[in-house]
């Protein structure tokens, strides 16, 4: 459904926005507001996951989700213990950016029959993890280096091995919190090279910067931690992201 949506998106001009949601951050109020945010056509999608989910009420909170959003709950897992049949659909990380086989195959392995289990839609994803200017969660608990920002043939050559693989889309993300996000020059390098749907995101925390990122080929951009207490900046935010193309593809807005 993502990958439709994204096709579908590309092909009339469109743009889309997903909003990245840390369980571990996550309460009533905020959910329940998100969850209206979607009824305005402000989101695309909703992404669900974390480095750590200690949150004992994590299953409760996305369910609370669930019954306010009006478009689709994506699994943006941090771990294996992060699946959950309640979403409507699990994007299937591959860390091609770093080294580590557990990221690149092992885990995937492990969890294989539980995701089978859950009938959870799955979307194979070339997960990129760009240097953003400071060690982030992501670089930290992975284990492997992010591709340094200013190395846009390196993260060009990536994400073409990623499409040859077969994978379907490709994330590239400078981490959550970063200070810089992914570069104009390298979202366009790998716009370039590759034809999957591009997302970006990390430290995406002003209009200007998801116009950046938008213009220079990603097909939709995650916004967390520039939402984190500031809600009110999403309709802003949108109206950034809509300004792309307004013709419908069949999502909410
Ligand atoms: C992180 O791309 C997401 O994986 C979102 O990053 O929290 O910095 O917006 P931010």
């Amino acid at each position: 459904m993502i990958l439709s949506a994204l096709t579908r998106a590309r092909e009339s001009g469109r743009k889309l926005l997903a909003v990245l949601i840390d369980p571990d951050k996550a309460t009533r109020a905020k959910l329940k507001t998100l969850g209206e945010h979607s009824h305005s056509g402000f989101v695309d999608f909703f992404l669900w996951g974390g480095s750590l989910v200690n949150q004992p009420q994590s299953e409760y909170y996305l369910r609370l989700l669930k019954a306010h959003a009006e478009v689709p709950v994506l699994l943006f897992p941090g771990s294996v213990y992060q699946l959950d049949d309640q979403a409507d659909g699990l994007l299937l990380l591959s860390l091609i950016s770093g080294r580590n086989p557990e990221l690149l195959i092992g885990h995937h392995v492990t969890v294989a029959g539980r995701i089978k289990q859950m009938k959870l839609a799955t979307f194979p994803t070339g997960y990129m993890l760009v240097d953003g200017g400071r060690p982030t969660s992501v670089s930290y608990m992975s284990g492997t280096t992010p591709i340094p920002g200013d190395k846009p043939a390196i993260a060009a050559a990536t994400a073409l091995a990623g499409e040859q693989l077969g994978l379907r889309m490709i994330y590239l993300d400078a981490g959550s919190g970063a200070l810089r996000p992914v570069s104009p020059e390298m979202i366009a390098a790998v716009r370039k090279e590759v034809d999957l749907p591009l997302v970006v995101g990390g430290g995406i925390r002003s209009p200007e910067r998801a116009r950046q990122a938008l213009q220079a080929g990603a097909d939709m951009i995650v916004v967390g931690n520039g939402l984190e207490g500031n809600l009110d900046w999403l309709p802003r935010l949108s109206a950034e992201v809509s300004s792309f193309g307004r013709e419908s593809v069949g999502l909410k807005r």
